[in-house]
């Protein structure tokens, strides 16, 4: 299904007067805010192709129906999205879930809906039917030099369909570790790992970046072969100047720092993108702002301040992607606040006056230091978040318009209740 833009506009209309009193008083208070409204407009966050289905636990899932049956499903709905907010302008795929069979009708129908292919994921953590090997002790760490060879293969395989598409990156995520002592030679491990990561980065183009992605556990519980950004960085590093670390923010050990990592990482050039999501625990790929929005804001924060240091292009020289998984929510409900909880923190990021705050960081001004980021913290950006959402053509309010629109009603019709997405 599709919302036509004429909805749109009559959402809007009806909004339209409320929303200017509130603009108005929000843009007062800025000194550039049509810059603000600029980059703001210009931020894209992808949307990963395998979390347009419901997630599930090891314990159950419980689908709520209308899931998209294909690719060119999964594409439907991320246009949906993008029709409603304007910022979800690309899809991040993951390969075997969502193979292109014809890359060209598939590129044109990412086009129709406006949508660019972001990062391109290789899957070495599962067993596909007709594999030839198992990945049960691991793919690019694996002792035999078979496997090794398998899950290299893959992951070229996955940067042509990524060529056919346009996509300009590979994002690499390992489940490989060992779940107990003496399991694992670690030195073996990586360097097994570091060769395969070798032989797939001779076959990346030119204009290509690859992204290695940590974690620090799951599904192996005693060690993981990258599990954090130190290791992530060593490979990087080894690798060469196309190669970068990918952090994904539950990816970490309890109470990271994340915000200091980032710093670090955009300072050394070696940060390449981000998977967005919150977590109470571990890897709990929970919306995205929905319990840390404080932490959220910390990390836009160093990244704003990271990527001006190096004149870095805020909605381009990094890869934005959700990484989420949705198991009691509508997967594109879902989706909505978090691109939503992106943008908000994004804006209140810009509002950092950076001039005030490195002055009280020369002058040991704690108290100063403080105030400036709870501040911009605090300030209500909703106003300014919507206002571009209106230039770019989406929808005052996405969700508001998403329910009285009954989207996911007509999506049950069109597909069926009892449809299974492919991904998590
Ligand atoms: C992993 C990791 C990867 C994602 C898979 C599905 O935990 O976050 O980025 O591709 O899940
Ligand atoms: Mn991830
Ligand atoms: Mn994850």
């Amino acid at each position: 299904m599709q919302i036509e833009k004429y909805k749109i506009e009559e959402h809007n209309q009806g909004l339209l007067k409320e929303h200017r009193r509130r603009y108005d008083f929000a843009a007062a208070g800025l000194a550039d805010a049509e810059g603000l409204l600029g980059k703001l407009v210009e931020f894209q966050v992808a949307i990963p192709s395998w979390a347009l289905g419901t997630g599930g636990t090891r314990f159950g899932r419980f689908s709520g129906g209308g899931e998209p049956r294909s690719l060119e499903e999964k594409i439907g709905d991320v246009g949906l999205l993008h029709a409603l907010n304007g910022s979800s302008g690309a899809i991040s795929l993951h390969i075997p879930w969502d193979i292109p069979k014809q890359a060209s009708s598939i590129r044109a129908l990412a086009a129709q809906y406006g949508l660019k292919f972001d990062a391109m994921n290789s899957n070495t953590f599962q067993d596909q039917p007709g594999q030839k090997l198992s990945y049960k002790f691991g793919s690019l760490q694996h002792v035999r030099k078979e496997v090794r060879k398998q899950a290299i293969d893959h992951n070229i395989e996955v940067i042509r369909y990524g060529e056919e598409l346009g996509s300009k990156s590979l994002t690499v995520w390992l489940s490989d570790g060992s779940c107990f002592p003496g399991q694992l030679n670690f030195r073996q491990a990586f360097q097994n790992t570091l060769e395969g990561l070798k032989e797939i980065y001779a076959a990346l183009p030119a204009d290509w970046k690859m992204f290695v992605e940590y974690k620090a556990f799951e599904p192996n519980f005693y060690s993981t072969t990258v599990g954090d950004w130190g290791q992530s960085l060593l490979y990087a590093s080894k690798l060469g100047p196309k190669a970068y670390t990918l952090v994904d923010l539950g990816h970490h050990l309890p109470n990271a720092n994340i915000e200091q990592i980032v710093a670090l990482l955009l300072m050394e050039g070696k940060l390449g993108g981000f998977h967005f999501n919150d977590s109470k625990y571990g890897d709990d790929d929970l919306t995205v702002g929905s319990i840390k929005p404080y932490q959220l804001f910390l990390i836009f924060n160093e990244l704003v301040d990271g990527m001006d240091a190096r004149a870095m292009n805020h909605a381009t020289d990094l890869g934005w992607m959700i990484d989420a998984s949705h198991n009691v929510k509508d997967p594109l409900e879902d989706l909505l606040q978090s691109v939503e909880a992106i943008m908000l923190t994004y804006a209140q990021a810009l509002l950092v006056d950076r001039k005030r705050l490195v002055a009280a960081q020369q002058g040991n001004d704690v108290v100063a230091a403080q105030e400036l980021l709870q501040g911009a913290f605090r300030t209500d950006v909703r106003a300014l978040v919507a206002e571009a959402r209106l230039r770019a053509g989406g929808a005052l309010d996405p969700l508001g318009l998403y329910r009285a629109g009954k989207v996911r009603e007509h999506l049950i019709k069109e597909r069926g209740a009892g449809t299974v997405a492919t991904g998590l």
